[in-house]
């Protein structure tokens, strides 16, 4: 009870902290609440959205070599570990893993998920941890004794991040790994502008009410007076820094509380939610190499829309 309402009071002040900006911002990470993780369910078995399914496609085909190249003996670490088919895979492809850490920050979520592949892998630790992966956290010690620590971090969720606090998480997860570490990243590649943009604006709207949604969360937790139909989805590619820009637009010049705080958002005002970087297989490998990681094996799928990379140090 009283960590929800620490969770509540940190939301509060990043959200009170976005909005007092001259160009508005709202965390993405803030996307998913409970209804906003079912939207985004829905986003990945959109026709438009490929990541997903591509991902899942690519994890299917080569789990085998994946595996093999991860070692047996291995404490599996996953990073912002969602609801698991992709870790689904992986595990049942690897040789005796030793144990399974999944960090999330949604507790609920990650408890859940916990329990399900416990029941799965009866030989397995599973050792959650409830942590916002792009601050500092310890690892917990398993039972059993393992000889590596592998890092899995599917999703293209690094493309969230700017290039610069991308690749200060790359240097946190080497320090996380040690010498013997390797990690298993997902990215989205560079591709035509048609296809990106429309895996973000989707012609059923679920995109839509995704990113819409947070101001309903905010509503429903804040004490927020967002009126929907006063703001509208909007998401463009930035050709230049090579990313999908997604943003909520207000219609009219309103005013909002939140609490007891009051915003105005003047008519065609933009408030910036989410960017997603699109990396290629280079540009991403040079990315890691800052922090000692060399690029030691890449699976894509045939269109060459997305990767999944093993970088060692
Ligand atoms: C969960 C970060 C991978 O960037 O593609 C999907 C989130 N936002 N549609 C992405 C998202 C809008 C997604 N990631």
């Amino acid at each position: 009870m009283i960590e929800q309402l620490r969770g509540t009071e940190v939301f509060r002040a990043d959200v009170v902290e976005g909005l007092r900006k001259v160009n508005k911002t709202l965390p993405c990470k803030y996307f998913y609440d409970e209804v906003g993780s079912q939207l985004f369910d829905q986003i990945c078995e959109l026709d438009e959205y490929y990541p997903t399914r591509t991902e899942l496609k690519i994890m299917i085909d080569h789990a085998d070599e994946m595996a093999s190249q991860i070692d047996r003996d291995v404490m599996l670490v996953e990073l912002g570990s969602g609801s698991s088919i992709k870790t689904k895979i992986l595990l049942d492809a690897l040789i005796d893993p030793v144990a399974y850490v999944p960090v999330d920050i949604s507790e609920e979520h990650l408890l859940k998920t916990a329990e399900g592949l416990r029941s799965r892998y009866t030989d397995l630790e599973v050792l959650p941890v409830v942590a916002d992966f792009t601050k500092p956290f310890e690892l917990p010690i398993p039972s059993q004794s393992y000889s590596h620590v592998a890092l899995y971090f599917p999703g293209s969720t690094i493309g969230n991040f700017e290039p610069d606090t991308a690749v200060e998480i790359l240097g946190s997860m080497a320090e996380l790994l040690g010498p013997q570490g390797g990690l298993l990243i997902g990215i989205d590649l560079q591709k035509d502008i048609r296809t990106l943009v429309s895996a973000y604006d989707d012609a059923s709207g679920v995109t839509s009410q995704f990113n819409l949604n947070l101001l309903s969360r905010i509503n429903r937790e804040l004490d927020g007076t967002f009126d929907l139909s006063k703001f509208s989805h909007k998401a463009i590619y930035n050709e230049v820094a090579h990313r999908i820009e997604i943003s909520i637009v207000s219609l009219e010049d309103q005013s909002v509380s939140i609490g007891d705080d009051v915003f105005h958002f003047f008519k065609n005002e933009e408030i910036l939610t989410e960017y997603s970087h699109k990396y290629s297989i280079d540009g991403f490998a040079k990315l890691a190499g800052q922090h000692g990681f060399s690029l030691h094996q890449q699976w894509t799928d045939e269109d060459g829309l997305f990767a999944v990379l093993h970088l060692v140090l």
